[in-house]
C-alpha cells in the first residue's frame, strides 16, 4: 500500500480540549466509471431531450443521486408500464435490464438509452457465447439483486443457474457436468467469490469461467483499499446505502479484515457518535454510487466533535472511462455536479 500522507489539520471545533481523531480515507473510494456514465446519460439526456426523462430503477443505488436527478426532471419507475407518455426517453440503469424489459420498450414504440455499465454488458455477452456453445451456466451472485435478474434475464429461463454460497456448489444438479460455465456479478466480495469458484473447480472439474472472475476493477480496488486501512483502524465509516452490492461487501471487507466497528451509512447524520468514543483512527470509504459530496459531509460532520488529522491511503490509480451511448455522444460535456469528484 502507498500511504500518503495529507495532514491535513480540519477542526469546526473550537476550544483544544476536543480529543484529536486520524482520519484514514481510503482510495480509491466513491464514484466508478461506470456510475460516472449512467449520471451523465440522465442529465445529458435531460439537457438535450427537457424533462421528463424517464428512469426504470434508481440509475444508482443512492437516494442523493436519485433525488438531486429528480430535482432536474428525471422520474424514476420500476416498471416501464408506470409510464403513461410514450414521447419521452426512458433511461434503463447501471445495473442492466432483462432482454424482455428493451423488447417491452421497443414494443411500446419507446426512446430508450440503456445506461448498463459497459463491464455488466460484457457479463451478458460471455452469458450469451456459453450458451451458444450449449454451455449450462452457473451465475454466482445475489438473489433479486437488479443486475441478477439482468443477468440471468438474457437467456430462456433454466438456461442459467444462481448460486449464493459454497453450500449451493454442492447442491446443483447439472444436465451435463461437462458442459458448464460460470459467470458472476460484478459487485461481489473478491475472497468469497475465490471460495465459491474453487468449490465449483473443485466439484466440476471441466467448468469453464473467466481468467479470474467478473468482479469489477472498482469493486476490487475498493475492496483492496478497506482491507489495507482496517487493521489500523478503531472503527470505519463506510458511506453507502443499504441496498448497494459494493457498499455492504465494502461493510463486510472491513469487518473481517479486523475492524469489528464498521458501520455503513447513506448521510453524515447517520454517524453514531457515541460509538466512536475513545477511537484513535478512523478509516473511511464510499462505494462506488456514492458522491464524494457524501464524504466531505461526513468529514464535516466529524469535525464538529473533533480536531481531525486526515490522512489518505491510495493502494491503486484509476484512469478509466466509459464512452456514451452514441445518441448523447455529439452533447455539450455535462457542467460538473453530481460526476464532479474531488481528489484524494
Ligand atoms: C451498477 C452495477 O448502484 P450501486 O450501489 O450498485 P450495486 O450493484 O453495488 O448494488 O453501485 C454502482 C453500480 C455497481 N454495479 C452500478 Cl452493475
Ligand atoms: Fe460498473 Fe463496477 Fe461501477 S460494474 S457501474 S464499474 S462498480
Amino acid at each position: 500500500m502507498t500511504l500518503v500522507i495529507v495532514n491535513q489539520i480540519r477542526s469546526d471545533a473550537v476550544g483544544s480540549e476536543r480529543a484529536e481523531l486520524n482520519v484514514l480515507l481510503c482510495a480509491p473510494r466513491g464514484f466508478c466509471a461506470g456510475v460516472d456514465r449512467a449520471i451523465q446519460i440522465v442529465e445529458l439526456a435531460l439537457e438535450k431531450y427537457g424533462a421528463p426523462v424517464y428512469v426504470r430503477h434508481e440509475i444508482v443505488h443512492n437516494r442523493f443521486v436519485v433525488s438531486s436527478l429528480e430535482d432536474k426532471g428525471a422520474v424514476f419507475v420500476e416498471e416501464l408500464d408506470e409510464i403513461e407518455e410514450d414521447d419521452r426517453p426512458v433511461i434503463f440503469s447501471a445495473h442492466g435490464v432483462p432482454k424482455d424489459v428493451k423488447a417491452d420498450a421497443a414494443s411500446r414504440n419507446f426512446f430508450f438509452l440503456d445506461a448498463t455499465c459497459p463491464l455488466v454488458s460484457k457479463v451478458h455477452k460471455e452469458a450469451e457465447i456459453h450458451f451458444k456453445r450449449g454451455r449450462e451456466i452457473i451465475l454466482i451472485g445475489h438473489r433479486g439483486h437488479p443486475e441478477v435478474v439482468g443477468t440471468m434475464g438474457q437467456l430462456p429461463e433454466g438456461a442459467v443457474t444462481l448460486v449464493e454460497t459454497v453450500r449451493d456448489v454442492a447442491h446443483l444438479t447439472p444436465r451435463d457436468s461437462s458442459q458448464l460455465a460460470w459467470i458472476s456479478q460484478t459487485t461481489l466480495s473478491v475472497d468469497d467469490t475465490r471460495e465459491i469458484v474453487a468449490a465449483l473447480g473443485a466439484r466440476f472439474p471441466a467448468i469453464v469461467g473467466p481468467h479470474k472472475d467478473d468482479i469489477c476493477y472498482a469493486t476490487t480496488n475498493r475492496q483492496d483499499s478497506v482491507k489495507s486501512v482496517a487493521p489500523q483502524c478503531d472503527a470505519m465509516i463506510i458511506v453507502g446505502a443499504p441496498n448497494s452490492s459494493n457498499s455492504q461487501r465494502l461493510r463486510e471487507t472491513a469487518i473481517r479484515a479486523g475492524c469489528r466497528n464498521t458501520r455503513l451509512i447513506q448521510r453524515a447524520a447517520e454517524i453514531d457518535l457515541a460509538s466512536l468514543e475513545g477511537a484513535r483512527t478512523v478509516g473511511i470509504s464510499a462505494g462506488a454510487s456514492a458522491p464524494e459530496r457524501l464524504v466531505e459531509e461526513v468529514l464535516e460532520r466529524l469535525s464538529e466533535t473533533f480536531r481531525l488529522n486526515v490522512s489518505t491511503a491510495r493502494t491503486a490509480d484509476e484512469d478509466i472511462e466509459f464512452t456514451l451511448p452514441r445518441a448523447l455522444r455529439d452533447s455539450r460535456p455535462v457542467e460538473p455536479s453530481l460526476t464532479e469528484t474531488i481528489s484524494g
